[in-house]
């Protein structure tokens, strides 16, 4: 594991991000673990986050134009790693949407920068790949080229149809490249012998064995 993955789950579970337990999912799975990005809630935790997501965007080597952030959860995220780009000297445009449309004012369901050029999407976890379906919707209707998804966590579960991930599925029905700072395989390595997370391990097991990705 990279020294950013491990900072990025360290940080993760020491800020309540990642719990362990019996969590439903928006699939109906019952997941044994859940990861709630909206806890990295403070400027510290949202600037180590945005490191972890540039050091990740930066070793893909992925070119693109600008940022977008999926309301709400991605607004920060976004923003975060577009803070950290500018920090190594690389500013470039963000964007993102809201989920109600807007009559008066600026009006637009969008905010920020002109979606132009590869948009790179910065989210939060993919389980099924629905709420990445919606961003690409987003920036094809505004003008964009959607790039690649880049996420803190990939949860590597099987999608739609057949054994692949819903990475693998995004991939292959987009052509887009989906980056991650971590995912289940990172999990199960980072909690093998800790401390106060080897206890849960059997459980990530059994949870990778029925819905895990075959490749
Ligand atoms: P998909 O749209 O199925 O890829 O699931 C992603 C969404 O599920 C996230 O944007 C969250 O709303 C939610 N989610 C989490 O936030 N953390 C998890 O660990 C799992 C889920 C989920 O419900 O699958």
């Amino acid at each position: 594991m990279q020294a950013h993955q491990r900072t990025f789950l360290d940080l993760a579970v020491a800020r309540d991000v990642l719990r362990f337990g019996k969590f439903t999912l928006k699939s109906g799975r019952i997941s044994p673990y859940f990861f709630n990005a909206g806890l990295f809630d403070s400027g510290a935790a949202l600037a180590t986050l945005g490191e972890c997501y540039a050091e990740t965007l930066l070793a893909s080597g992925l070119d693109f134009d600008m940022l977008f952030g999926p309301a709400y959860k991605g607004i920060p995220l976004a923003t975060a790693l577009g803070v950290a780009l500018a920090r190594r000297g690389r500013d470039v445009p963000i964007a993102f949407n809201r989920k109600e449309a807007k009559a008066h004012g600026e009006g637009g369901m969008l905010i920020g920068a002109t979606v132009r050029g590869r948009v790179l999407i910065v989210d939060d976890v993919i389980t099924a790949g629905t709420a990445i379906r919606e961003s690409i919707d987003i920036i094809r209707a505004a003008g964009g080229t959607p790039c690649g998804v880049l996420i803190a966590l990939d949860r590597q579960e099987r999608g739609r149809e057949g054994g692949r991930s819903a990475a693998q599925e995004v991939t292959a029905e987009f052509g887009l490249p989906v980056l991650a700072i971590a995912g289940l395989a990172d999990l199960l390595d980072f909690t093998d012998g800790h401390p106060a997370l080897a206890a849960h391990r059997p459980a990530l097991l059994a949870y990778r064995d029925r819905y895990g990705a075959s490749a």
